[in-house]
């Protein structure tokens, strides 16, 4: 059966950031797939890719990708589903490189960048998960819970600091 999202990373040298996505699909059961793939190593596989995609089921499309990252523009110039950009930090210059190949996207062809890393590759968890929720009342629960939970534990820190700074 077709995955709802599909994640994509130029290498798999960007695993261990882009699995803090997965990991977040997970925790709300939404089902995804995971692929390698490159807007320059392998750029025929990513067209084929971001033309189907719509037409096989996928609903959102995130793609985590560091250095001249042109992944997430690569597939958002070919599909009409939204695409998240992740960029990820794989040079010398610390994730700037692919900040700006990924969020500079001419007019008429948005890709939702993220931050930069393994926050980034949470929200774009989360965001996909949001886009999904506006036709899924389940995921809306999900999410109001999740938002809850993330308030109550803001919370106990500050209590936590208040006990601190009082002795
Ligand atoms: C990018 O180049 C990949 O997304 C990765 O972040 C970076 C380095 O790739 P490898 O040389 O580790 O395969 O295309």
């Amino acid at each position: 059966m077709t995955k709802l999202v599909s994640i994509v990373m130029g290498s798999d040298s960007d695993l261990e950031v882009m699995q803090e996505c997965a990991d977040v699909l997970k925790d709300f059961g939404v089902s995804y797939e995971m692929q390698v793939m490159s807007a320059h190593r392998t750029p025929d596989l990513v067209a084929k890719f971001s033309a189907n995609a719509a037409q096989e089921g996928k609903k959102v499309i995130i793609a985590g990708a560091g250095a001249a990252a042109h992944l997430a523009g690569a597939i958002a110039a070919n599909t009409t589903l939204p695409v998240i950009g992740i960029p990820l930090a794989a040079t010398a210059l610390n994730g700037m490189d692919a900040l700006l190949a990924t969020v500079q996207m001419p007019a008429g062809v948005p890709v939702a960048t993220v931050a930069v890393g393994k926050s980034g590759a949470k929200n774009a968890g989360l965001l996909a998960v949001q886009i999904l929720a506006l036709s899924d009342a389940k995921l809306v629960e999900k999410l109001a819970k999740y938002k809850s939970a993330m308030a109550k534990s803001c919370q106990e820190k500050n209590q936590r600091l208040q006990e601190k700074i009082r002795k």
